[in-house]
């Protein structure tokens, strides 16, 4: 008993340094070869990182709080999207349960894309992907799947078909657009246009163009249907402005609101609006334009 006792006491003194067995692995991954995809159903790139963690106390991310999710998020793993498999796929040794990583936390996968043409993410979990008890040492785990998952933003496809995983364009404000598109820019407000090729910076916020580069204006094409006019906005929805359709039928006088546009279309990738007043000899002119502010 008493040489039992020392040991006990030996392997408690030197616990530091002792050559500890891994306490509970994960291995979580996406399957190898999927097509996985951006919000914009290109295939996904080496700039997507997906991160293993939890979210604190008892913060429940929903599509209705995403700015809220960084502040409240701490990643236990982080790993590159591999294009080459086209997958992503890491084993992380689970080591503590000190907070947030308590055990039987529920545990996500945070796929993200952030650069100067805006965010993607895509938040998953399966429902028994709950942080694993670190001590005493356990077996791994079986594999946490991209498929068993079930996404918060984004979407997921169990069978993989059309795609496994796709991101969502997530909700990009005029600040972060411009710290990351004009940061060695004097010319960096909403009216500046800096390479002058005649479209204001807010605008090319608004279109998902380069600033800095000169491009052809964005056509936001106008037809008439059954005598209204119709404007066709391909703006991006992911971009924090806001828009209004004026209309007008002297071009000094404009109007706006629905006593005179209908909203057609509102959707991830074009706003749709129809000048309600009628063509007709009584008003033989019309004009429609777009106007934007930031929020
Ligand atoms: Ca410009």
């Amino acid at each position: 008993m008493m040489i039992r006792a020392m040991l006990h006491l030996i392997l408690l003194l030197s616990g530091g340094c002792l050559p500890l067995a891994a306490q509970v692995a994960i291995p979580w991954n996406s399957t190898p070869g999927a097509i996985n995809l951006d919000s914009a159903g290109q295939p996904m790139d080496g700039g997507f990182t997906f991160e293993l963690g939890v979210f604190n106390g008892l913060f429940v991310p929903t599509s209705g709080n995403m700015k809220l999710w960084v502040a409240n998020w701490t990643g236990a793993a982080s790993t590159s999207y591999m294009v080459a498999t086209s997958r992503f796929a890491e084993v992380h040794t689970a080591d503590s349960n000190d907070e947030p990583f308590v055990a039987g936390k529920a545990t996500y996968v945070w796929g993200r894309r952030e650069n100067a043409g805006g965010k993607e993410w895509i938040l998953f979990r399966a429902t028994n992907w709950n942080w694993p008890t670190a001590f005493p040492p356990g077996p791994t785990l079986a594999a946490w799947v991209a498929n068993q998952a079930t996404a918060v933003v984004g979407e997921i496809n169990a069978s993989g078909s059309p795609f496994m995983m796709k991101s969502a364009a997530t909700p990009f404000s005029w600040t972060e657009w411009q710290a990351a598109n004009l940061s060695n820019e004097p010319l960096d407000g909403p009216l500046d246009d800096p390479e002058k090729d005649g479209t204001p910076n807010l605008l090319e916020f608004v279109f998902a163009t380069t600033p800095t580069v000169s491009n052809p204006p964005t056509p936001t094409p106008v037809t008439l249907q059954s005598g209204h006019t119709v404007i066709t906005i391909p703006r991006r929805i992911d971009r924090l402005a806001t828009l209004t359709i004026e209309v007008s039928g002297d071009l000094l006088n404009w109007q706006s609101g629905p006593a005179h546009t209908e909203i057609l279309q509102d959707d991830a990738t074009a706003l749709v609006v129809r000048d309600l007043t009628l063509l007709s000899p009584a008003n033989p002119k019309r004009f429609i334009r777009l106007k934007a502010k930031l929020p």
